[in-house]
């Protein structure tokens, strides 16, 4: 059952996002455990304030350099990230050479296949992950992620892992990858060892991303460098902790 939402509602925005969700599961896109996901992400979003706090901008615009000057950037999607964001995975492939790869925790070759098709109508024009000839397992991880593509993850320099689960960030690292994570949880295990972690929804950080790699496109070499020279993600990852504190203080003490 499709329920209609009214623009009136209070928190309009968030059931249309919620409904994505719910239409992604029926379809098989979104696991089971993406619909807990979110609810997750969610209060972490309340306590954020629900907009793009600074540390967040501050981290785009150094995801967005980073995949700049990537030799093989990828993102990796996942149920959620297919359901919200498709048309701005589409756009990220038009504007950078970010290759695109299927690849879930709750793997099913069916639900594999469905997440590709979708994206395909999507308008990206290649998805990688599904195809079993170039299927290779990387022993660093312990999951059912563990299985990348030869052609994407495997030989990627920059991977942008949006709702990441926890061990596959650490292991990328291991094998000598920039990882970019997107995860609205600043004390997530991917938060704390991404090299990059934009502690901002999905929905609001991909459209941003987009913008700054428009923007910093005008830029020379040497200023998207000094920017990731300049980027420290601890730093960035208190400052958003810190953020929280000061804005639960201010409403314990002042009220709403
Ligand atoms: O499609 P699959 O099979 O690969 O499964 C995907 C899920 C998301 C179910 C799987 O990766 C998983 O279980 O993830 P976790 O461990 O629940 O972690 C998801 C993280 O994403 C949590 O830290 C959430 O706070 C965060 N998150 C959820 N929704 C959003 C989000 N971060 C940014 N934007 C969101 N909309």
């Amino acid at each position: 059952m499709k329920i209609k939402i009214y623009d009136q509602h209070p928190r309009a925005h968030s059931l249309k996002i919620r409904e994505l969700l719910i239409e992604g599961n029926r379809a098989n896109i979104v696991a089971t455990a993406g619909l807990i996901a979110f609810g997750r992400g969610e209060a972490f979003d309340y306590l954020l304030g629900e907009r793009t706090i600074e540390p967040a901008k501050c981290a785009i615009k150094t995801a967005a350099a980073l995949i700049l000057t990537a030799q093989q950037p990828v993102i990796s999607v996942n149920g959620n990230v297919a359901a919200l964001v498709p048309q701005a995975i589409a756009e990220l492939t038009k504007i950078t050479k970010t290759k695109v790869e299927v690849n879930i925790f709750y793997r099913s070759t069916q639900r594999e296949k469905i997440i590709k098709e979708f994206l395909l109508k999507a308008g990206i024009k290649e998805v990688l992950g599904t195809e079993k000839d170039y299927q290779v397992k990387i022993d660093e991880i312990m999951s059912e992620r563990r299985i990348v593509d030869a052609r994407g993850i495997l030989i990627a320099d920059v991977v942008l892992v949006p709702l990441e689960d926890g061990d596959r960030t650490e292991a990328l690292i291991k094998m000598g990858k920039k990882v970019i994570a997107i995860d609205l949880n600043p004390l997530s295990r991917t938060a704390q060892k991404a090299t990059v972690t934009i502690v901002d929804n999905i929905i609001r950080a991909m459209p941003l991303l987009l913008q700054q790699i428009r923007q910093l496109t005008n830029y020379k070499q040497a200023q998207i460098q000094k920017i990731i020279n300049n980027y420290d993600n601890r730093r960035i990852l208190r400052s958003a902790i810190a953020h929280i504190n000061q804005r639960l203080s201010r409403l314990a003490k002042d009220g709403f």
